[in-house]
């Protein structure tokens, strides 16, 4: 049995098709995306219903939500409550109004379905598209729980979908495009308390990524890099295989 990670697909259908048939998947693989499956590549719609086929075809498939699964959830909301800030952010960024209006009921279900974060307990690895900041003083256990919190606590929480870099000192999240130079990246100073983290988010175009605690496996699909899974064989999960399928490069090197 295998749990195989799935790094950032950003709407690269083709290259996503061509790496599942790569891992010739059996019955019994535990499959996790860590996010960000839409937005900046050519075909978003067609990535979201592949991975939702994919979700009935296979017993074992989760989806994690990244920034991008969670800017288009807030868009929904608000086309339903709240049309002119839904016409706001779709005239701020297209695709939100493009993408939406190709997906299906049952795609979107299947989104807003996507989880904050995952465990395989078994080999100590919790998976979140982001990352985990230094002053972060625990880590939930179930989803349930963060759905009890106060909404301040939540949107507090929701930073591991965002987190790269922490401060210096602090250890707290610090906003894209405001880290001084010697605030770290978060993977190079977390210290594994949560286990071992697998993130996406952060595209490294020289391949997997690996620290001390965590593995980097957002590797710029539409950036050119290469999209990648993450193989670990129950048999020897100390030594995970990296299965990747090269990718032509459809849009500039952005990090949002
Ligand atoms: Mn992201």
């Amino acid at each position: 049995m295998r749990h195989i990670f799935i790094g950032d697909v950003h709407g690269m259908c083709n290259e996503l098709n061509t790496l599942l048939d790569k891992l010739n998947l059996q019955s019994d693989d535990h499959i996790v995306f860590v996010g960000d499956l839409l937005d900046k590549g050519p075909d978003s719609p067609g990535v979201v219903k592949r991975v939702r086929q994919l979700s009935t075809e296979q017993s074992h498939v989760t989806l994690v939500s990244g920034n991008h699964e969670d800017t288009h959830q807030r868009y929904r909301g608000h086309l339903q409550k709240n049309q002119k800030t839904a016409d706001e952010m779709a005239r701020r960024k297209p695709e939100l109004l493009d993408i939406t209006s190709e997906l299906s009921s049952d795609d979107i279900a299947f989104l807003n379905a996507a989880k904050w974060f995952h465990r395989v307990p078994k080999h100590n690895i919790l998976v979140v598209h982001g990352g985990i900041t230094k002053d972060m003083p625990s880590f939930p256990n179930t989803e349930a729980e963060v759905e009890s919190w106060s909404s301040k606590e939540r949107k507090r929480f929701k930073l591991i979908l965002r987190t790269r870099h922490v401060h210096a000192t602090k250890g707290s999240v610090v906003g894209l495009g405001d880290e001084k130079p010697n605030d770290p990246f978060w993977a190079d100073v977390y210290d594994g308390r949560f286990g071992h983290v697998i993130f996406g988010h952060q595209p490294f175009l020289e391949g997997v990524k690996f620290f001390p605690h965590a593995t980097g496996i957002d590797t710029g699909a539409v950036f050119g890099g290469t999209l990648t899974a993450l193989v670990y064989e129950s048999s020897n999960p100390q030594n995970p295989t990296v299965v990747n399928v090269p990718c032509s490069a459809f849009a500039e090197m952005h990090y949002d």
